[in-house]
């Protein structure tokens, strides 16, 4: 099991990304997701060699507005990053391209992220995550937002969508696994494709496009909801860079974000363990930053 953010796992995914196909999400069962605009990438800018100058600018999570100026993602991705780095969210649906075109022009890290925040396909804000994480299996606490409440541009000021609605307190569990069963899921992220074999090992190419894949229940805990992401059954599913993106349910004809993407099976084929935004540690998190139902 490993956790889903991409720029600290030496995959080859952004290395060579002029070559790969403009895809996330996994490669089968999944289409580009234009109209989740309230969905969108975690973008950052870091210094890997301890110079204090920045060597990366490059999504490396997913996550989703829920409210103006809160972007809700995961724990692990605001964790862990050097000194000095910016955190950002754009909710562009193709923020590969872009990058590409930034390097393809000879820009730096840097001055590629000052061209996104000047052009409107970035806005930066600060990370907070959720102090019990890393917390345990059972509860992980793996919860953390990108809050532009205390800076002067939000994400509503450059970009038009709906911030995702969030369930009541405890409504998975009072549905219930057959109730859960009988739903649609959905992944939306900016993440990589499953493994695929190479001469030099496994790879994960594509990434950085906002996409989408139809999910299936399997499986309901204290924290957790486990999805289906089998290709022969229909399903699409997540990889790196698709945590902290929303795994949403339709119930009574409305999308509710009921869990975020965090962890699953190594190569990506099987299963995603999403975290729950129904429980009482992910509501007493998220309380200070939105309004919840
Ligand atoms: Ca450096
Ligand atoms: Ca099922
Ligand atoms: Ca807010």
């Amino acid at each position: 099991m490993r956790k889903k953010i991409l720029a600290v796992l030496a995959i080859g995914a952004a290395v060579c990304a002029s070559t790969m196909p403009a895809a996330a999400i996994n490669s089968y069962n999944a289409t580009p997701a234009p109209e989740r605009t309230e969905v969108g990438a975690f973008v950052a800018l870091w210094d890997n060699t301890g110079d204090g100058v920045p060597d990366r600018f490059d999504w490396v999570c997913s996550g989703t507005m829920v409210d103006r100026d809160t972007y809700l993602t995961a724990a692990h991705c605001t964790d862990d990053w050097p000194a000095g780095t910016k955190f950002y969210v754009s909710l562009d649906q193709d923020v590969q391209t872009l990058l590409d075109n930034a390097a393809a022009q000879g820009l730096t890290p840097a001055q590629t992220a000052a061209w996104f925040v000047a052009n409107h396909h970035a806005v930066e804000g600060d990370t907070h995550q959720d102090p019990a994480y890393p917390g345990t299996s059972a509860d992980a606490h793996d919860i953390g937002v990108i809050d532009f409440a205390n800076r002067a541009t939000d994400p509503a000021d450059v970009w038009s969508f709906t911030p995702a609605t969030l369930p009541t307190a405890g409504q998975l569990d009072q549905l219930g696994g057959r109730a859960l069963d009988a739903a649609s899921w959905l992944v939306v992220g900016y993440g990589t494709q499953e493994a695929v074999n190479g001469p030099g090992g496994q790879t994960h190419p594509g990434g950085g496009v906002r996409m989408k894949a139809p999910v299936d229940f399997d499986a309901l805990n204290k924290t957790w909801v486990r999805l289906a992401m089998t290709a022969p059954q229909g399903n699409g599913g997540a990889c790196y860079g698709d945590s902290g993106g929303p795994n949403f349910v339709t119930l009574n004809g409305k999308r509710i974000l009921a869990a975020t993407t965090i962890t699953g099976d190594t190569p990506c084929y099987a299963t995603n363990v999403v975290y729950r935004t129904d429980t009482p540690s992910a509501r007493s998190f998220l309380a200070p930053y939105v309004n919840l139902p």
